[in-house]
């Protein structure tokens, strides 16, 4: 059993790599270090300052997640921002930005940052397509899950449950590319 620390303050994060890890050998353990999400052009440059800062306080190995929504007509807004836009416009404002687009197209990325026992960084990297939804449905899962649609599927996020959010969205590739990482070091 191989055992990791999850930096993180998302329970919706914890509990879908929990769902994802109940097959394999890796255990995570969260911790709720909280770091600056530096303004930044990137998902991927936010986690990698986010695996430098953990370091100093972390010696154990370690994994981080950063995830955005990019909306296409919105030129990727909110993207890097999906945090403070969610805490201030929220679903609300996203839904009457998009009133009257006829483009509902979105991208979900997700960019997991490993910080492994030699302290170098590894990153993971998921991404789900779909659309936003003209008004929020479902009670499940967290963040902007009500109004976002995959590609391929009827229900919200929001109306699925974990297993099958999981199998589609931007986080569940993101964790299998990791776990396949873990079990091939592990060979
Ligand atoms: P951390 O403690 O792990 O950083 P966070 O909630 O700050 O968790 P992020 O900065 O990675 O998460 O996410 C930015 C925003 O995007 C945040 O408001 C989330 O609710 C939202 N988000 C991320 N992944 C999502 C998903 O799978 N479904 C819906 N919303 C998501």
């Amino acid at each position: 059993m191989k055992s990791l620390y999850f930096i993180t303050g998302n329970a919706g994060k914890l509990s879908e790599i929990q769902h994802k890890l109940i097959s394999t050998k890796i255990k995570v353990i969260q911790k709720d270090l909280g770091y600056p999400e530096i303004q930044a052009e990137t998902l991927e440059e936010v986690a990698a300052f986010g695996l430098k800062y953990i370091q100093h306080q972390c010696t154990s190995p370690f994994i981080l997640e950063d995830a955005g929504l990019f909306i296409q007509t919105l030129q990727g807004f909110p993207g890097v921002y999906s945090k403070y836009v969610y805490y201030t416009i929220g679903l609300e404002g996203i839904i009457k930005l998009m009133k009257h687009k006829k483009d509902r197209q979105a991208v979900f990325r997700s960019v997991y940052g490993y910080n492994d026992e030699h302290h170098q960084p590894h990153y993971f990297i998921g991404e789900c397509h779909g659309i936003i939804n003209i008004e929020k449905r479902g009670t499940g899962g967290f963040g902007y899950d009500p109004i976002f649609i995959p590609n391929g599927d009827v229900r919200t996020f929001a109306e699925m449950p974990v297993e099958d959010k999981n199998q589609v969205s931007h986080r569940g590739i993101a964790i299998d590319k990791f776990i396949s990482y873990l079990e091939n070091q592990n060979k």
